[in-house]
């Protein structure tokens, strides 16, 4: 479909609910003609015919019922894209859409938007993760790829293909792969449980990393029932931090299912936390667990026992010894952070499709390797999730 042919859609970008602006995207052949219909200048006079992109006017849009708004022309070429930023409420929002679907504008999703904007694949699934991060240093990485890391990284692997450098390629796959782990967590938090034998103080770390009183905490044995999770940000990583009731052979009908949702909890953890208490003889872990961290708690109460000097000295009471804890979580779930401006896999699916170029290329098979990175690089139609708009013709700059 040619550039002049291209529907035009309208989007709202910014999400549903009470703000003070929302912004509104409209992005096809008309976008610019469709703004100019239905927006005028303060003055009264018309927006302009044909003006340079980069530029912004303050208007209104309406009749007798109007919104003041800000409309920028953000791109003419090869598609027209428009932004219109007007106030924030829901019927505002619905008013301004029912205005420009009335014109001919079809209306789509945010992701759906993104998909049709951005200039390729890997910048569209990256934008999308980016609205989803929830701290700086994860939006960073994500920036870092939706400006092209990725990309630029996966380009210069076929470059080395190309010049026959299959042993050179295999390294960079390997340097990507390295952050699979990073990346598969940008958006979606590592899964921290604290876990112990009851009264060992599991709720008041819990509460003392949150930051506010989560969970109960009570002198009574077998408190905490059920699994309740908080979230927190540590260096910039975002964690679901869960507390588990105490496990112990010996529990009434309720307190067995807690432990039981317990173990399935520390079951499907990327770390447990083993909470030990200094001032009672400590129960050790009898689950295995691939990734344990043993913790003492209470050391600010007199010591009833040794630590050898493995475990990690807390009091959740007084927080001696919490920031060392937290190293100590960040370095077992990041090991090797990605620095500034690395390429990182920021989703399974591609850390996935590089693993398998990584092996097409150690069995030998060079073309099957390129044409996987290829397709990640193109975009792959099986990708998850594929966009409701895509493959209907509708013309996706590049
Ligand atoms: N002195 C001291 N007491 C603590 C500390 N941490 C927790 N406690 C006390 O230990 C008792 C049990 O604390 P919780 O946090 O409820 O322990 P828990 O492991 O969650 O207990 P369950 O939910 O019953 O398994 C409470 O009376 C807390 O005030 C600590 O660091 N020092
Ligand atoms: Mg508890």
């Amino acid at each position: 479909m040619t550039p002049e042919k291209a529907p035009t859609y309208i989007s709202r970008l910014t999400p549903p609910g009470q703000a003070a602006l929302a912004t509104f995207g409209v992005f096809g052949s008309r976008a610019w003609e469709i703004a100019r219909t239905l927006i005028r200048r303060f003055s009264g006079e018309e927006l302009p015919d044909v003006p340079n992109a980069g530029r912004f006017w303050f208007g209104r849009i309406g009749g007798e019922i109007a919104d003041e708004v800000v409309v920028a022309l953000k791109r003419t070429e090869p598609i027209p894209l428009v932004e219109v930023h007007a106030h924030g409420g829901r019927e505002v929002a619905r008013f301004l859409v029912d205005l420009f679907s009335a014109q001919g504008a079809r209306v789509c999703s945010w992701r759906d938007y993104v998909w049709l904007t951005e200039p390729d694949t890997l910048s569209a699934e990256a934008a999308i993760a980016l609205a989803q991060a929830t701290t700086l240093r994860t939006a960073s990485i994500l920036l870092d790829q939706h400006r092209g890391a990725l990309g630029d990284a996966l380009a210069d692997v076929l470059v080395a293909l190309e010049n026959g450098k299959s042993a050179t390629a295999e390294e960079m796959l390997d340097r990507l792969l390295r952050y699979a782990s990073v990346g598969e967590h940008l958006t979606k938090p590592w899964r921290v449980v604290v876990a112990g034998a009851p009264n060992v103080g599991k709720s008041s770390l819990v509460n003392a990393l949150a930051g506010y009183q989560r969970s109960i905490v009570a002198a009574t044995p077998g408190t905490t029932r059920d699994v309740v999770t908080t979230s927190i940000a540590l260096d910039g990583w975002t964690i679901a931090l869960s507390d588990t009731a105490g496990l112990r052979p010996e529990a009434d009908a309720l307190e067995a299912e807690g432990i039981e949702r317990a173990r399935t909890t520390m079951a499907d953890a990327d770390l447990c936390l083993w909470i030990l208490d200094a001032s009672s003889p400590p129960v050790w872990p009898s689950e295995p667990h691939s990734s344990v961290l043993l913790v003492v708690n209470k050391i600010d109460l007199a010591p009833i026992w040794h630590n050898e000097g493995e475990a990690i000295a807390i009091s959740a009471r007084t927080g001696q010894g919490l920031n060392e804890l937290c190293e100590a979580v960040v370095s077992r779930l990041v090991p090797d952070p990605p620095p500034p401006g690395a390429s990182v896999p920021f989703a399974p699916h591609l850390s996935a499709s590089i693993a398998s170029a990584r092996r097409s290329l150690a069995a030998g098979e060079i073309e099957a390797g390129k044409s996987q990175l290829a397709a990640l690089l193109r975009g792959d139609p099986r990708s998850p999730s594929p966009p409701v708009l895509r493959g209907r013709g509708v013309a996706v700059g590049g």
